[in-house]
């Protein structure tokens, strides 16, 4: 039987446990930067006799359209990539493994962050019901998101070009591979679903067309750098984001069985309510995950499967022994940059706290306590 202390192959990724610590926005990168804090924080996590398998970075922009928060960081420019290679340096001389999770926000963004206070772009000009997080004098302040409007059909393959150019610079950087955020209703969830999209060219209508954005992105990411070194992030039926679609079942059958043609590192799906209900439905019935992972192995994925949301101790005993070969942890890996290691005896822990989660220095960061 699977146990969540043993190694795990993802993909190219050769993964010390099956223990990952899931992508967290924490609104520390001023001007898109990575900086030394941020390679402090990272590293004590990455020790995976202590800390994790596998970290996955906050979610990081792909261009300065696809930002969408005040001082998350960036991928797109050399000096991005520069400051990068400390984080994973530090990381790496932990003997931890570590993949960038590549972000474009599409209409969950605000004028003032967009290219000449531009409108943030969406698959349809259709404003979320949703906020985002700027930052005045150092404290996380919670906005409206701005009236987005529609992409044109010729813009679309620029934004696939700055996915690829960010898959590349991520590996310039020194990672060990990608992990494509198509999961919280951002661009990629934004195109999937029917109530964010209502394009009738041929990215929106049917399953198939709304989708065709994901797979052209996959498709480029795993062109540029193997596929075997590429993961995605979905949340079926997140409401997050005012994410929304009355039929997820099929939608996500479909992309997952895409997903199977390809030879990815892994599938990282959040259950139910990001951060919130694991039992939370979209539509009339709940959802099913396995028929979900029937779909992405039906069609040949081999991909480590990695699921998220709300995990404890037992909960992950019991997943990773049925359904799960990884084991995402967000809010615990927060508060207990050892968490492995309480994991394997069962506690004490620290607990998070949320004051701190967006913005701000080194308390609540770097700052919590080891055994
Ligand atoms: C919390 C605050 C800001 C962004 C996500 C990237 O939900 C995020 C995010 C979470 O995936």
């Amino acid at each position: 039987m699977k146990n969540l202390f043993e190694p795990c192959q993802a993909g190219d990724l050769q993964l010390a446990t099956r223990i990952v610590m899931a992508p967290l926005t924490r609104n520390r990168a001023p001007h898109a930067l990575a900086n030394a804090l941020m390679a402090e924080y990272y590293s004590q996590r990455a020790n995976p006799a202590t800390g994790a398998g596998l970290i996955i970075t906050e979610a990081t922009a792909i261009s300065q359209q696809g930002q969408g928060y005040a001082d998350v960081p960036g991928i797109w420019s050399a000096e991005q990539v520069s400051a990068w290679q400390p984080v994973t340096e530090a990381v790496h001389q932990k003997g931890g493994k570590i993949v960038m999770q590549l972000w474009h926000v599409g209409r969950i963004s605000h004028t003032s962050l967009q290219p000449n206070q531009q409108a943030p772009v969406a698959p349809s000009a259709i404003t979320a019901n949703s906020k985002t997080v700027l930052l005045e004098n150092g404290v996380a302040s919670f906005v409206p998101t701005s009236a987005p409007r529609a992409l044109r059909l010729d813009e679309i393959p620029g934004i696939v070009l700055d996915y690829q150019r960010a898959a590349k610079n991520a590996i310039a950087a020194g990672f060990d591979g990608i992990e494509v955020h198509a999961a919280n209703g951002y661009l990629i969830d934004q195109f999937l679903r029917a109530d964010s999209n209502h394009r009738t060219d041929a990215y929106g209508g049917s399953i198939e067309n709304r989708s065709r954005f994901l797979k052209e992105v996959m498709q480029a990411v795993c062109d540029a750098i193997g596929a075997r070194r590429c993961g995605i992030r979905i949340s079926p039926v997140t409401p997050a984001n005012d994410a929304s679609d009355a039929s997820p079942q099929a939608l996500f059958e479909h992309v997952a069985a895409f997903l199977g043609s390809l030879d990815l590192a892994y599938v990282h799906t959040i259950e139910g309510s990001t951060g919130a209900a694991r039992d939370f439905q979209q539509g009339d019935v709940p959802f099913d995950y396995a028929a979900l992972k029937k779909a992405y192995q039906s069609a040949g994925g081999k991909g480590a499967w990695m699921l998220n949301n709300g995990y404890d101790r037992d909960l992950a005993d019991a997943a990773v022994s049925s359904s799960a070969d990884l084991i995402a942890f967000g809010k615990a890996f927060i508060a207990n940059p050892d968490l492995a290691l309480r994991l394997q005896q069962k506690g004490p822990y620290n607990m998070p706290d949320r004051t701190t989660f967006y913005g701000g220095q080194e308390k609540g960061y770097t700052d919590y306590p080891f055994l």
